[in-house]
């Protein structure tokens, strides 16, 4: 029994590649660490429905329009079952949101950025889900149960997401000059901030060591990033595309793309709040969930009334 309280024993079962369970013995910050990432991770999916969301009502056709709105649902999806899962970890839903609406939390810096014309939904699937896709695969072998299996499910929406915005990068860069023109715009002003989705270098990661430790992530930030950055450069010369970044360069030797550095001076602004969309985000998200009182009362309400008919019944 005394063996089962030790933190020792919890590591072993990590080290095996044991699946942890929420009623299983857990150190309380392996505890912490996930309702903190995970309850990120489900505001990133809320929030990030806000840039796309945006252009529904633009769509250039009603089949562009049916995978959107497709698209957004799928997002909204995924935060319900990341809340879901955080709530595995004893964490209250509720609170979880507050801190979302008070401006505690964080989310992805990405969903701070402004989706200025109808080629930013395609880049946004491109890149934004491609990055999502390399980071949840890993996370999809996470050591939290719950966690894992969300990831599975989330990550064959996003493959689907990614090959929707492709399609559409493929068509506008193969399209009218003033396609061609967009495209590379929204490609200029997408593709850094995409870089920054995973996160500060490894040096400058105080929860990777102790995450990778605990078979939560399996790969580093800087590993994902350049991961990231193979296979997208590729994608993009593959329809015509160039990538923003001047010290671009291929080194045959390791089979990598060598990128330039971010401006983490940028990062850290958007992170603490102060990026071009960060306000207006939350502010709408405050709004949506205001309006959405009255479904959560009528609910609260009607589980009430069902409890006390069970309860007469009984
Ligand atoms: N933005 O020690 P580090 C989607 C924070 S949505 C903001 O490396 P960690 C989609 C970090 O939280 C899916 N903050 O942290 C939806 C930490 O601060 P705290 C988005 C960031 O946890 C709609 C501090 O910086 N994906 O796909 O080891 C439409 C130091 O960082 C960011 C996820 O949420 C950032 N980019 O690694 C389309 C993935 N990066 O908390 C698409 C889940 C870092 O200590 N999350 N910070 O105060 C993760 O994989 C990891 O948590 C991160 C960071 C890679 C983000």
């Amino acid at each position: 029994m005394e063996k089962e309280n030790n933190n020792t024993t919890f590591q072993e079962r990590i080290d095996k590649g044991e699946t942890i369970e929420p009623k299983d013995q857990m150190p309380e910050r392996y505890r912490q660490q996930l309702i903190r990432m995970m309850s990120q991770h489900a505001h990133s999916e809320i929030v990030g429905m806000l840039p796309e969301g945006n252009w529904i009502t633009r769509a250039p056709s009603l089949r562009r329009k049916m995978i959107l709105l497709s698209k957004v649902q799928d997002e909204a999806g995924h935060g319900l079952y990341l809340y879901s899962a955080t709530e595995t970890l004893g964490a209250s839903r509720q609170e979880v949101i507050d801190d979302l609406l008070n401006g505690h939390a964080k989310y992805s810096s990405i969903f701070n950025y402004p989706t200025l014309s109808w080629a930013d939904i395609a880049v946004i699937g491109w890149l934004v889900d491609g990055a999502a896709i390399i980071n949840q695969t890993m996370l999809a072998r996470s050591s939290y149960g719950p966690y894992a299996r969300a990831m599975v499910r989330i990550c064959k929406e996003e493959s689907f997401h990614k090959k929707q915005g492709y399609e559409m990068v493929a068509t506008m860069a193969d399209g009218t000059p003033e396609q061609q023109e967009m495209i590379q715009d929204a490609v200029n002003r997408w593709w850094w901030p995409t870089l920054m989705m995973f996160g500060p270098h490894d040096e400058d990661s105080p929860n990777s060591a102790e995450l990778i430790k605990w078979g939560v992530k399996s790969k580093t930030n800087d590993e994902l990033r350049q991961s990231f950055v193979d296979r997208h450069v590729q994608e993009a010369h593959t329809v015509g595309l160039e990538i923003p970044d001047p010290d671009l360069k291929f080194n045959e030797e390791t089979g990598h793309w060598v990128f330039g550095e971010i401006d983490w001076d940028e990062f850290w602004n958007v992170v603490k709040g102060n990026g071009p969309m960060n306000r207006q985000r939350i502010n709408t998200r405050r709004e949506a969930h205001e309006n959405g009182k009255w479904v959560r009362e009528a609910a609260e309400e009607y589980a009430r009334k069902q409890k006390l008919s069970e309860e007469k019944a009984s």
